[in-house]
Parts: C-alpha cells; structure tokens; sequence
C-alpha cells in the first residue's frame, strides 16, 4: 500500500507534519489503525533502530523520527482505544528511572485504555518511590514498568524491592516489558507479567485483573 510506505518514509525523514497528514488521509480511505501503526509508524521506527545502530544516524535524527512517531500515534489513539465506560481497573505505568524512552510506553498506555482501564502515565525516568506512592494514592491494580536500556533494567527489580520493603508486594500486579525485557529477566525480578508488546500487555492486564477480582 503506497501511502503506508510514504507514512514509514516519512517517519524516517522526521517529518512530522507530512506524517500527521498522511495518517489522516490514510484513516479516510478506510486502512484500519493497527495497519498504520504496525506497518508505517513502528516498520519506519524499526529501519530507524536498526540505522542508529549501525552508526547510519544519530541521536537528532532520531529523536525527530520519534516526533514524528508520537504526532501519528496521537491521531491514532481515539481509533486505537475505544475503552467502555466502567472501568476495569486502574493502573499506573511510566518508563524506569534513568531511561527517556517513551514510545512503547505510550503504545502500550493507549492499548490499555483501550481495554478499559484507566491509566496514570508516570512519564519517563520515574523513580521506584514515585510508582508506589502514585499506585497507592490512585488505588492501583497494576504497576506497569517499561525499559528499553540493558542499563535500566535493574531498576524495575529496584519497584519490585521497595514493594516488598513496604509490605505490598502481593497488592499490586506487577508488568514489566521493553526490548531487552524477556521472561527470564522476568522471573528473575520477581515480576507476575513479561508481555512483549503492547496489544499483549492489554490482553493479559485484563486477563489477571479479572482473576484477581474473582478471588
Ligand atoms: Co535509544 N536506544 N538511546 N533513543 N533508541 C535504543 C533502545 C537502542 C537499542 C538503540 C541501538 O543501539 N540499537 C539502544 C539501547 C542499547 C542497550 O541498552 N542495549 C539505545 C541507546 C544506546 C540510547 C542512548 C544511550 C543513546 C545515546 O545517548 N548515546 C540514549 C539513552 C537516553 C536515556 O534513555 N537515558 C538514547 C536516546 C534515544 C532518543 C531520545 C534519541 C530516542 C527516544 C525518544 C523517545 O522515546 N521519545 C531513542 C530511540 C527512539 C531509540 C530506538 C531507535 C527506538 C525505540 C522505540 O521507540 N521503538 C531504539 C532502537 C530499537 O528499539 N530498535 C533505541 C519503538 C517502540 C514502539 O518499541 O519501546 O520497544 P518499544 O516498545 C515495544 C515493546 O518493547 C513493548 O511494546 C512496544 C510494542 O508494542 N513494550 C512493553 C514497551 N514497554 C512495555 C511495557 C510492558 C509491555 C510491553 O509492560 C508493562
């Protein structure tokens, strides 16, 4: 599909105006959003990721691409969550200390919502004091961590230490997810969740949040 393409290349270029365009015209004629997501926004972010990594591009260009990423997600996200009314539970998420990251973090607050929670986006660089007090404060059924540096990962398992210290480890559901996030690391740090991406973190936040109210 021509225009899906033109949205990734876009996305390259850092474009963000010709981007924002582009996905509306592509929501007009019909192409579903998960389509837009996945093969213009997140394949362009990809062949992004994988430049950076080679030393093709650098910081600037990319963090123009991740503008340009979050203005198409923006349009995305009224079509992408279309949560109910009641909702299903409550929960909080932000990106570990020490990491800015947020992309992924964002995708998987919108899928939430769409899944109909009600979520308290923490932001990025969140400290371990800030996911409890907030989880508390807001009565939180799920703490949800994300990480996307080898060198951040250790601070999920820094929330997971200071929810025992403060005897509310069994209180919360704990998800953690990221790209150098895997079940193992999961296990390790005594997490309940690993989800690799978005759509699934939704499915099995809903999933134990209904098995945690049925007891
Ligand atoms: Co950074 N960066 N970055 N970066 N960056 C990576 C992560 C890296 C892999 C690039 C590379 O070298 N190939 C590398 C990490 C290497 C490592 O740790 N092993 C890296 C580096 C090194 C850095 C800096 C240190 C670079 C520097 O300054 N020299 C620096 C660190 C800054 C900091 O955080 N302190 C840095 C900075 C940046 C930018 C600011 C320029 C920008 C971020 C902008 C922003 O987020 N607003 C940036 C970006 C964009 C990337 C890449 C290119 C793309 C990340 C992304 O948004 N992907 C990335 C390369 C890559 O990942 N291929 C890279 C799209 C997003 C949708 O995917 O976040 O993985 P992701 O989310 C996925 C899943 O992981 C999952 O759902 C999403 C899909 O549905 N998921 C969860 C995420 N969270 C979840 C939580 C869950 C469940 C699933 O449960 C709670």
């Amino acid at each position: 599909m021509a225009i899906i393409e033109e949205i990734s290349q876009f996305l390259q270029k850092g474009r963000a105006k010709q981007v924002k365009t582009l996905v509306n015209q592509a929501l007009e004629e019909g192409v579903s959003a998960k389509t837009i997501l996945d093969d213009g926004l997140l394949s362009g972010m990809m062949i992004i990721g994988e430049k950076f990594k080679n030393n093709e591009v650098f910081v600037p260009e990319v963090l123009v691409a991740a503008r340009a990423m979050n203005a198409g997600i923006a349009i995305l996200e009224p079509h992408l969550a279309e949560a109910g009314n009641e909702p299903l539970g409550k929960a909080v998420i932000g990106t570990v200390k020490g990491d800015l990251h947020d992309i992924g973090k964002n995708l998987v607050t919108m899928l939430l919502k769409g899944a109909g929670f009600e979520v308290t986006d923490l932001g990025v660089d969140v400290e371990a004091e800030v996911f409890i007090d907030k989880a508390e404060e807001v009565g939180a059924d799920i703490i949800c961590m994300s990480a996307l540096l080898t060198t951040t990962m250790p601070n999920m398992q820094g929330v997971i230490d200071l929810l025992k210290e403060r005897g509310l480890r069994d209180k919360y559901i704990v998800m953690v997810g990221g790209a150098p996030v895997n079940e193992s690391f999961s296990e390790q740090i005594g997490a309940d969740y690993f989800t690799e991406d978005a759509a699934s973190c939704a499915e099995a936040a809903k999933a134990a949040v209904i098995a945690k109210k049925a007891g």
